[in-house]
């Protein structure tokens, strides 16, 4: 571990203009870091970034791809470009992670996941959303009802920039009103389910409905 720090801060003298580098090196610390080193680096924005899996390959507008189906009357597969042009929200909330870091008002901008539910039209059967995501790995879920609020969103931008492959890009899921978790980065599949489906960590022990503390849980909130 002291290794890895070491060679990245090297690059990163060596080269300060690699950003991307940096990141990426920061990112790949956090996942094996077991004593909360990585902590104490430079972290952008006070994010810590969170992976499941060691390597997550890398998607832009040539190769990604966001597939909706399950109980939908349109199944439908978007490229990034098709997602780029659909209509805007941005949404501007307190990020929280159950491991105790938050970074306040961080905005999200991108298309709402009602607007892409309502283009595929949900069955009557349907009464829960899954996704899936291009790590192989993680999931996520929830009710139809939170699925539909004006604060979640299938996210394109992070803090007003294109989201960063360490951050979940190029497409990330953003639930406003909930716990990070739910927040599923590199995400690639929307199937709607007749139940909710546990995600990945909810497997493991975490709460399917990951409301924050104060959230407003009216479906019509913001
Ligand atoms: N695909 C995927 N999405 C994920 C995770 C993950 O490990 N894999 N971790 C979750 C958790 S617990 C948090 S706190 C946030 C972290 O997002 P960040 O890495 O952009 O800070 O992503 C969430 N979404
Ligand atoms: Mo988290």
């Amino acid at each position: 571990m002291l290794g890895m720090l070491g060679a990245g801060a090297a690059g990163l003298a060596a080269a300060p203009g690699l950003q991307r580098g940096w990141e990426d090196f920061l990112a790949a610390a956090s996942e094996v870091d077991a004593t909360g080193l990585t902590g104490l680096l430079p972290n952008p924005g006070g994010f810590r970034y969170y992976s499941v899996v060691g390597s997550v390959p890398h998607k832009d507008e040539t190769n990604y791809a966001l597939t909706v189906g399950g109980l939908v009357e349109r199944p439908k597969t978007y490229t990034l470009d098709q997602l780029r042009a659909l209509p805007r929200t941005r949404v501007v909330h307190d990020v929280e992670c159950t491991d105790g870091w938050r970074v306040e008002k961080t905005p999200f901008d991108g298309v709402k996941l009602a607007d892409i539910l309502d283009d595929a039209g949900v069955r009557s059967s349907g009464a829960a959303v899954r996704f899936t995501c291009f790590d192989g790995a993680y999931s996520e879920s929830l009710t139809l009802e939170q699925a539909r609020r004006p604060d979640v969103l299938v996210a394109l931008t992070m803090q007003d920039k294109p989201i960063t492959h360490a951050h979940g890009g190029p497409v990330r899921l953003y639930v406003a009103p909930m716990y990070f978790y739910k927040s599923a980065k590199w995400l690639s599949g929307i199937s709607v389910t007749d139940k909710v489906v546990p995600g990945y960590w909810e497997e493991r022990g975490y709460a399917v409905d990951g409301w924050l503390d104060g959230a407003d849980r009216r479906s019509d909130a913001v």
